[in-house]
């Protein structure tokens, strides 16, 4: 069991949460390894802004010090997203401990940032796209095993994940097997298709297409009420206006991850490398898609929030 001195609630949170109204979990490993300064601060309160409008209260989370902090003040956004580069560790599942020993700063990631939700009561979180099964993870004459600790926190962790699908660095089609092993269902919001993050299509049919949020919260509260003890992902496709075409994606995809084989990037290094790579290749347009989607995940995981409290 967490214990009460390792979690920090903020008071409108808390609040929020004791009332039984909507909140929304967000994530800062996207933050401190996923965009650039100072674009990770405005996406940060941009995606707060977006919740709000929706009508639920959000709630960062983030570590610091040993404790898991949910929902921060701005003093504290400043504080994570300037920090300089490395001194910010990511924290998954396996790697918490070690960030609460070490003290200091601690990123959240996908993994780390559903535990946290989970243990306070939060049902739904909005990141931009989930990790998963690493190109070459399975395959090749030295397959690196480099799966997500997101999946199997998905699998064991009953929170649902709004996000624009795997990122489009990973084999999408063996995440998807991974995560049906697993028991998480993957809801494509309106298309039949998976978003290919960055790309709003990727050729690779939607496990379960819903045609809006009140259909996702109808199985997110089936998926409670069944007893189920897992997450969900609900993937909603990134806006029109910002997202590459998917062949271009396609391609930059196979160079970034060809340029990390040669440089040897491997492990938690692997998705902010290729990450900062394909901001390179892209002139600066796969950080705008980025930017775009993660804000429109979070007014997403808003609705689906204030969907689900009003079901209750
Ligand atoms: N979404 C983004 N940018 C990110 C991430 C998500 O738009 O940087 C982060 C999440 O924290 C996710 C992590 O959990 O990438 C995946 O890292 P890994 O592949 O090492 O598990
Ligand atoms: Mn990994």
């Amino acid at each position: 069991m967490l214990q009460p001195d390792r979690l920090v609630v903020a008071p409108e949170v808390a609040d929020a949460l004791a009332d039984g109204r909507p909140v929304v979990a967000l994530e800062s490993t996207l933050i401190s390894h996923g965009l650039p300064y100072p674009q990770n601060v405005e996406v940060a309160s941009a995606s707060e802004q977006a919740v709000r409008r929706s009508g639920a209260v959000p709630a960062t989370v983030a570590m610091r010090d040993g404790r898991l902090l949910v929902g921060l003040t701005a003093d504290e956004f400043e504080a994570l997203a300037a920090a300089p580069a490395g001194s910010v560790r990511k924290v998954s599942r396996h790697s918490l401990a070690e960030g609460a020993a070490a003290g200091g700063w601690a990123a959240t990631t996908v993994s780390g940032t559903m535990i946290a939700a989970h243990a306070v009561g939060i049902r739904v979180f909005s990141t931009g796209g989930i990790g998963g099964v690493h190109r070459g993870a399975l395959d090749g004459p030295s397959p690196s095993f480099d799966i997500s600790a997101d999946l199997d926190e998905l699998a064991r962790t009953p929170v649902a994940v709004v996000c624009a699908g795997p990122k489009a660095i990973l084999d999408v089609p063996r995440t998807l097997e991974y995560l049906e092993t697993r028991g998480v269902p993957v809801l494509v919001l309106g298309e039949d298709e998976m978003p290919f993050f960055w790309a709003r299509r990727s050729g690779i049919r939607a496990p379960l297409s819903v045609p809006d949020i009140a259909a996702a919260a109808r199985v997110v509260e089936a998926q409670a009420a069944l007893g189920l003890d897992a997450g969900v992902v609900l993937a909603n496709p990134a806006p029109a206006a910002d997202a590459l075409p998917d062949a271009y994606v396609r391609e930059i995809v196979a160079q970034g991850v060809a340029e990390a084989e040669t440089a040897g990037v491997h492990g938690p290094a692997t998705t902010p490398w290729l990450l900062a790579r394909i901001a390179e290749i892209t002139g600066g347009a796969s950080v705008r898609a980025n930017i775009a989607l993660i804000v429109d995940n979070a007014r997403v995981g808003g609705l689906l929030a204030v969907e689900l409290a009003t079901a209750r």
